[in-house]
């Protein structure tokens, strides 16, 4: 793959999810493509590609985590404090039946860190999906 096929397929590919980054962030389509060829050999192979793609992704989600991270630290003392993982989407679905906030506070100091967030979305994940509910009987 070179370079034009290359900006052509990552525009085409991702037109929806580069929109949310800044531009001056991504660097272009030069930088991505430069990053993504890691042998520096100017084609990317399928191989490089399909890293570089998953890479991308996962970062865009870690972006996005961390943008609702920050949204939700109300008063921006860096930590999630109980009045504001009361105000969590999962927590609020979860009702009753959501974990205390203290149960991911590993580090005991009264609010989730950004890995103590993770911690708590990844879990609030597994317990949300419907496959791995218990029925109520
Ligand atoms: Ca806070
Ligand atoms: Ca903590």
């Amino acid at each position: 793959m070179n370079r034009l096929v290359f900006a052509i397929a990552l525009c085409a590919l991702s037109a929806s999810v580069f929109a949310q980054q800044q531009p001056q962030q991504a660097g272009g389509p030069d930088a991505v493509f430069a990053a993504w060829d890691k042998d520096g050999n100017g084609a990317l192979s399928k191989e490089e590609f399909r890293n570089g793609w998953a890479n991308t992704r996962s970062a865009l989600a870690e972006q996005r985590l961390r943008a609702e991270f920050q949204r939700h630290d109300a008063n921006k003392s860096g930590k999630l404090e109980a009045s504001e993982y009361a105000n969590l989407m999962l927590v609020k679905r979860a009702g009753a039946k959501a974990p205390a906030m203290t149960a991911f506070d590993k580090n005991r100091n009264g609010g989730l860190e950004f890995e103590e967030y993770i911690d708590f979305i990844a879990t609030a994940a597994r317990q949300a999906a419907p496959a791995a509910a218990p029925k109520t009987k």
